[in-house]
């Protein structure tokens, strides 16, 4: 089976988007929620479940991964917050460089302290360039990243930055408004940096309605990932699914 990324690179190649639903991990702890979510998810023919978080507040981490792919016929796609974030019951990871920022923990000290455990446990990583971007307000995100998001106007700063990883060898790119912001990514934002640069395309953070589903896809994104406006409303999940894959 072909795995992630090539899945990722053949749907945008054929101009096919993507869901992506983003499962907080901290829903372990909440067994009956975490089943209804990747339920729903499966259901609604949403294309890959997304773990993970830039802050856990419990230690389930590696249960609730188990859990979800026990749950799911979707691949299921780390989203690693930090290095403690790592686990062999999923089928890839995002290994994400914060290119927008300057913290270099998040550039490459956590992957040199994660780098042995992925190999070891043979995870296929999809190499990418994480950007994030001002939502509105500060999410957990921009807070632990202690990072300056891209300011959301300035769309020449989103497209250098990506050209940036991409000529460094990042195979893919994450326009990120953190989780609960309160705007998504601007569609000027997307449509700059998926003319700078031909790999896919991932844009989340504060996406709630279909229409700006719709938006974002045509402006450029290859794949949305929603994970806030599911908890607050799990029938969501379908309607949004169906905009994004016609
Ligand atoms: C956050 O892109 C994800 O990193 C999803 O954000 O929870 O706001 O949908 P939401």
């Amino acid at each position: 089976m072909a795995g992630v990324l090539e899945q990722l690179e053949r749907a945008k190649s054929s101009g096919r988007k993507l869901l992506g639903v983003l499962i907080d991990p901290d829903l372990g702890g909440h067994a009956e929620q975490l089943e209804r979510t990747v339920q729903n998810a499966c259901m609604a023919k949403a294309d890959l479940l997304l773990v993970g978080g830039s802050l856990m507040t419990t230690d389930l981490f590696d249960g609730v991964v188990a859990r979800v792919k026990q749950l799911s016929d979707r691949p299921v796609l780390l989203f690693p917050g930090s290095a403690t974030q790592v686990s062999g019951h999923a089928d890839a990871m995002l290994f994400l460089s914060l290119i927008s920022g300057r913290n270099a923990e998040l550039l490459i000290g956590q992957h040199v302290v994660a780098a042995p455990a992925i190999r070891a446990l043979g995870l296929e990583t999809v190499p990418t360039g994480y950007l994030l971007v001002d939502g509105g307000r500060p999410t957990t995100a921009s807070y632990i990243s202690q990072t300056h998001p891209i300011p959301h106007d300035k769309p020449g700063i989103a497209a250098a930055t990506a050209l940036a990883g991409v000529l460094l060898g990042l195979r893919c790119i994450y326009l990120d408004t953190g989780s609960g912001a309160l705007r998504s990514v601007d569609a000027a934002m997307v449509q700059a940096v998926r003319k700078a640069v031909d790999v896919p395309l991932i844009v989340g953070g504060g996406i709630r309605t279909r229409e700006q589903a719709q938006t974002l896809c045509e402006a450029g994104a290859d794949m949305l990932v929603v994970g806030t406006a599911f908890e607050e409303d799990p029938e969501l999940i379908f309607a949004m699914s169906e905009a994004v894959h016609r």
